[in-house]
C-alpha cells in the first residue's frame, strides 16, 4: 500500500467516545432541557426562524432499551477551510449509522456546500472510509466556501435530497456554514421537506465556541503544529542568536491561534489583534513598542527574537479597519467599471484608488509599500471578507521597523544589529494528522450527530462538552443553532448569524499572556512543545490545548 507507516498505523487507532455513546447507537435515551434563546437581538432572531427557534439543549444517556431505528439516508458537506479531524467526523457519522441500521446510507457531498446544489456526490461504503480514518485533510469529499442561502440553492438542493431518499444532511463548518445550516433547516421545516439539517463546530480558528460548544475541531492539531514549528526556529533563534523571526499564524479574525502558539512557546513578543483594538492601537504604535523591546534586548547584547502576528491583525488596527471598509465598497464599485478592468500596471490601479478613496484614507493607503496596497486590492471570498491569508502583515512590519531602528541608530537610541526572518504558519497544519485528541472529539462529534438524526432532532449543532475530563467522561448532545446567532451587518444588510467568539481580554487565557510578556520580552523563557505524539503515555498524547484549561477551569471554579 502508498501510505506512510505513521499512517498505516493511524488507520487502526480506535477513537475514544464518551461512555453514553460508547453502549452503542441504539442505546441512547434523549433528555431536553428548557426551552432557549439567541444570545441577542431574539425577536429578530425568532422571527425568521419560526419554526426552529427556541428548541431546547439536548443530552444523551445510555438506556437499557434498544431503540428501533427506521432505515435512514444522509447526506454530508465538508464547508469552509480545512481543519485536522474532519475525516473521522464522518467515519464517526458513518459507524453510528450503519450500527443504527446496516440498510443506511451515508452520501458525501462533493467540493463543499456546492455539492447539495449540483447534484454531486458518492455513496460511502466500508472500504472507501476505511482509507481516511485518522488521517487529516478534507480530501475524502473536498470542501468549498459556497454561501448556501439563497431560494434557488435551497430548492435544488431539496431537489437533490429527493432523488437519494435523503432524510437528513449533516454540514461540518465554522460559523458561517453553520449559519447555512440553521437557514437551510428553517426552510425545510417551512417547506414541509421532513429533512433535518444537523451542524458540527470546525475551523482551526477557535472562534465557534461560546458556552455550550467549547471548542471548534481542528484547534487542537493546528495550535499544536504551529507549537511545534515555533519551538524549533526558537530553538535556532537561541542557537544562533542572530535572527528575528516575525511569524504570522493562520487564524482570520480572532486571535485564538497566536494566543494558543504563543502560552505553549512562549515567544518574545506577541500581538493579540482584540488588544489592539481595544486599546486603538495605530501602526506606528505597534512599531514603536516592538522597537522599544528589540532596542532593550539590543542592549543586553541580544539580537535576535520570536515574534508572533496574529493572522487577522491588519483588519483590527483602527485605521487600516476603516480603509479596508471603504476599499471593499470602493472594489465592489469597481468590479464593474471596465475601465478599471482593463488597467494592467499595478500603480494605475493604485492611483485610480488614491483618487477615489475617502480623504482620511487616502495617506494610509499612500503610506503602504507597494506590495501590501496590491495586497489589499486582492478579490475578497464568497462571504465578503478581506483574504487576510494573502496579505504579509508580518512583512509590512518588518519594513516599518527596519525604518524605524534605522533612524534610531542615528539618534543613538539603538545599538544593535538587526536582521530577520519572515514566516507564515497557516496551511502546515490545516491538515496535520489530528491529534489524538481531535481524532476522538471528531468521531464523537459525527456519531453523535448521528444520535441527533435518530432523534429527529433539525437546526442543531452537535456538541460535546468536559473536554479536558478523560473521553469517557465526555458530555454528548445537542444545541440549538438559533441559540448562537445574532444579527449583523453583511454587505450593508443586517443578516443573523452565529457570534464569532473573540479572545476576551478579561478571561483567563489573555490573561496568561499579559502576565507573563515582560518577562518573556526580556528574558529568553521559550519552550520547546515539538511534535505530537501518537502513541506513548496519555500525559503527552492526550493533552488539550492551554487555552481550553484554563478556560475550563475559569468555568468549573465559578468564576
Ligand atoms: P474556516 O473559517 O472556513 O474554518 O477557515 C479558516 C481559515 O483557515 C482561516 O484561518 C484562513 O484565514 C482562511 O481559512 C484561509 O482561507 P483559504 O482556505 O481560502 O485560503
Amino acid at each position: 500500500m502508498n501510505i506512510s507507516p505513521l499512517q498505516k498505523e493511524r488507520l487502526q487507532y480506535e477513537p475514544k467516545l464518551p461512555a453514553c455513546l460508547k453502549n452503542g447507537i441504539n442505546y441512547l435515551e434523549m433528555t431536553e432541557g428548557a426551552e432557549t434563546n439567541s444570545v441577542k437581538d431574539c425577536e429578530d432572531i425568532k422571527n425568521l426562524f419560526k419554526n426552529t427557534y427556541g428548541k431546547p439543549i439536548i443530552t444523551f444517556k445510555t438506556s437499557n432499551e434498544e431503540k428501533h431505528s427506521d432505515v435512514r439516508n444522509v447526506g454530508v458537506i465538508l464547508s469552509g477551510g480545512q481543519a485536522p479531524g474532519g475525516h473521522n467526523v464522518i467515519a464517526g457519522l458513518y459507524d453510528a449509522l450503519k450500527q443504527a441500521n446496516s440498510q443506511n446510507k451515508l452520501y458525501g457531498f462533493l467540493g463543499g456546500p456546492s455539492g447539495i446544489i449540483d447534484g454531486k456526490y458518492i455513496e460511502f461504503t466500508d472500504e472507501y472510509i476505511d482509507e481516511y480514518r485518522n488521517t487529516g485533510g478534507f480530501d475524502i469529499i473536498g470542501s468549498g466556501r459556497t454561501k448556501l442561502e439563497t431560494q434557488e440553492q435551497f430548492e435544488k438542493s431539496l431537489a437533490v435530497c429527493k432523488k437519494l431518499n435523503i432524510n437528513a444532511v449533516v454540514i461540518i463548518g465554522g460559523d458561517d456554514s453553520n449559519t447555512n445550516a440553521a437557514l437551510l433547516a428553517e426552510w425545510f421545516v417551512a417547506n414541509n421537506a421532513d429533512i433535518q439539517v444537523i451542524g458540527c463546530p470546525k475551523t482551526i480558528d477557535g472562534d465557534l465556541k461560546n458556552d455550550q460548544i467549547e471548542i471548534s475541531f481542528g484547534f487542537d492539531t493546528a495550535t499544536k503544529t504551529y507549537s511545534e514549528l515555533i519551538g524549533n526556529i526558537q530553538r535556532d533563534a537561541n542557537s544562533a542568536k542572530k535572527y528575528w523571526h516575525f511569524i504570522k499564524i493562520m487564524g482570520r479574525s480572532a486571535s485564538h491561534v497566536a494566543l494558543e502558539a504563543a502560552l505553549q512557546t512562549q515567544p518574545n513578543i506577541t500581538l493579540i489583534s482584540e488588544e489592539v483594538e481595544e486599546k486603538k492601537l495605530s501602526l506606528n504604535d505597534i512599531v514603536t513598542d516592538m522597537c522599544d523591546i528589540i532596542a532593550k534586548r539590543a542592549e543586553n547584547g541580544k539580537n535576535f527574537g520570536i515574534v508572533i502576528v496574529p493572522e487577522g491583525l491588519i483588519e483590527f488596527i483602527p485605521e487600516m479597519k476603516t480603509l479596508i471598509q471603504n476599499l471593499n465598497d470602493l472594489l465592489s464599485e469597481l468590479e464593474k467599471d471596465e475601465t478599471y478592468a482593463k488597467l494592467e500596471r499595478v500603480e494605475e490601479k493604485f492611483e485610480v484608488i488614491s483618487s477615489k478613496l475617502d480623504k482620511e484614507n487616502v495617506e494610509v493607503f499612500n503610506s503602504l509599500p507597494a506590495l501590501i496596497k496590491s495586497q489589499l486590492l486582492m478579490d475578497r471570498d464568497p462571504h465578503g471578507n478581506v483574504q487576510v491569508s494573502r496579505i504579509e502583515t508580518e512583512k509590512l512590519l518588518i519594513e516599518m521597523i527596519r525604518t524605524r531602528l534605522a533612524e534610531m541608530k542615528e539618534n543613538g537610541k539603538y545599538v544593535g544589529k538587526f536582521s530577520d526572518q519572515s514566516h507564515f504558519f497557516g496551511y502546515e497544519g490545516r491538515c496535520a494528522f489530528p491529534s489524538n485528541f481531535d481524532a476522538d472529539y471528531c468521531y464523537s462529534l459525527g456519531y453523535n450527530a448521528f444520535a441527533l438524526i435518530n432523534f429527529g432532532a433539525t437546526g442543531y449543532l452537535s456538541s460535546v462538552k468536559n473536554l479536558t475530563k478523560p473521553a469517557s467522561e465526555w458530555i454528548a448532545g445537542g444545541v440549538p443553532i438559533t441559540m448562537m446567532m445574532n444579527m449583523e451587518k453583511r454587505h450593508g444588510e443586517m443578516k443573523p448569524v452565529i457570534q464569532k467568539a473573540l479572545v476576551k481580554l478579561d478571561g483567563p487565557v489573555f490573561k496568561k499572556l499579559q502576565d507573563n510578556r515582560q518577562d518573556w520580552a526580556m528574558n529568553d523563557r521559550y519552550k520547546f512543545p515539538g511534535a505530537i505524539q501518537y502513541f506513548g503515555p496519555s500525559s503527552v498524547c492526550d493533552l488539550t490545548t492551554v487555552t481550553l484549561q484554563l478556560e475550563q477551569e475559569k468555568i468549573l471554579a465559578g468564576v
